[in-house]
């Protein structure tokens, strides 16, 4: 499955049918009145955010959403039909924006919620409505109203508690699989997340949060290197964030934390000023555990208190796991015992556990 995360769309309603001009004429019964009826009102565009959907992709390839127009008014009185209405289905937290003026016009955060984007026309009056008792047998009827139609950027902004930042190859993807259900691929190599994944930290029976990783940061990302930071949409709702160092032999970890942190200013100074947990990984690796103490020192004298963790061993994480729920609950975010949305299709009812938290 193919993730995108934005589309524009054009939508257009369906116009109201048009009112009839019509009279009785029944057999013994001269000169009968006017009898045309309404028109019927054309259908609207609605945009629905579902649980069911993940990904933008079939409006990639689906750009022009029409509704039908009603039908046209009859005689006898006969009302025009309705038109159906068009639903239009978008992943939850989608936002759906006005493409010329970038105004935001919904935001659909709940399963189910919908926005209509494009209002149907009323059906135009038959002539039966215009008969008064200066002008019995009006000629005339009206057209129905156009739809309104309108193009959208749609734009999806993940729903997730916590947001795993990092450079390449730290370790997010190992991090979230090991606290979630959440199996993204996991390489020894730069970028091998490419779209973000969301998974269900599961913290006893009924609290729980949602954790997103996303693709690798690397300096310069803002200017569009690696995979440049547009991805940072996605943790931009979260209470908090996780960022994840590691030691390489060639690089300091305080310089790497700043530069993450710098690519998130230039993407948005809000999102900078995002709290952060902030954690060292691979503690298992010889090298990393004759540096941790130091490190921790280090950030530690520049006002910085920070955790280590193995990924892969699970050393350390129940830990972060606790920080992570202790500052999202002081933070007074409620946490929920059941999310809607776990990216990972089929793992959903699948939620590890495996006790350690
Ligand atoms: N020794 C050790 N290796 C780890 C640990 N965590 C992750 N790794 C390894 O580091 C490599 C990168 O792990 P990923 O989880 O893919 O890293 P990532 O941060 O998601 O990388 P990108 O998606 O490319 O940004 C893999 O080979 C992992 O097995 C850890 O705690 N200890
Ligand atoms: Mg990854």
């Amino acid at each position: 499955m193919k993730f995108i995360d934005e589309a524009k769309i054009y939508v257009k309603a369906g116009g109201g049918g048009k009112g009839c001009v019509s009279f009785r004429r029944e057999k013994f019964v001269p000169r009968g009145g006017p009898n045309g009826g309404d028109g019927g009102k054309g259908g609207d565009v609605i945009i629905q955010a579902v649980n069911s959907h993940r990904t933008l992709l079939d409006l990639k390839y689906r750009q022009h959403q029409t509704a039908e127009r009603g039908g046209h008014g009859e005689g006898s009185n006969r009302t025009g039909r309705s038109a159906d209405d068009i639903v239009v289905v978008v992943p939850i937290g989608t936002l759906v924006k006005d493409a010329d003026t970038g105004d935001v016009l919904a935001d659909l955060t709940a399963d189910g919620q919908s926005f209509i984007a494009a209002r149907g026309g009323i059906g135009g009056r038959g002539n039966a409505r215009f008969a008064t008792a200066k002008n019995r047998a009006p000629r005339f009827a009206q057209d129905g109203v156009p739809g309104e139609e309108r193009l959208l950027l749609l734009e999806l902004k993940l729903l997730a508690d916590v947001g795993i930042i990092g450079m390449p190859n730290v370790g997010k993807s190992t991090f979230i699989a090991r606290v979630s259900a959440a199996r993204p691929k996991i390489a020894d190599y730069p970028f091998t997340t490419l779209t973000p994944n969301l998974g269900v930290v599961r913290l006893n029976v009924d609290a729980s949060f949602v954790i997103a990783d996303i693709p690798g940061l690397i300096p310069g990302a803002s200017e569009g290197l690696g995979m440049g930071i547009r991805f940072l949409r996605h943790v931009e709702r979260t209470t908090l964030l996780l960022h994840i160092l590691d030691i390489k032999e060639d690089s300091d970890p305080w310089t790497d934390f700043e530069a993450i942190n710098r690519e998130l200013s230039q993407f948005s100074p809000e999102l900078a000023r995002k709290p952060q947990i902030v954690g060292i990984n691979k503690l298992d690796l010889p090298s990393t555990r004759e540096r941790i103490k130091k490190e921790i020192d280090n950030f530690r004298g520049k006002g910085i208190e920070i955790l280590a963790f193995s990924a892969v061993t699970g050393e350390g994480v129940s830990e972060a796991v606790g920080r992570i729920a202790h500052k999202l609950l002081t933070s007074g975010e409620k946490l929920e015992n059941t999310h809607p949305v776990i990216l990972n299709d089929g793992e959903a009812s699948d939620i590890k556990n495996d006790g350690a938290y």
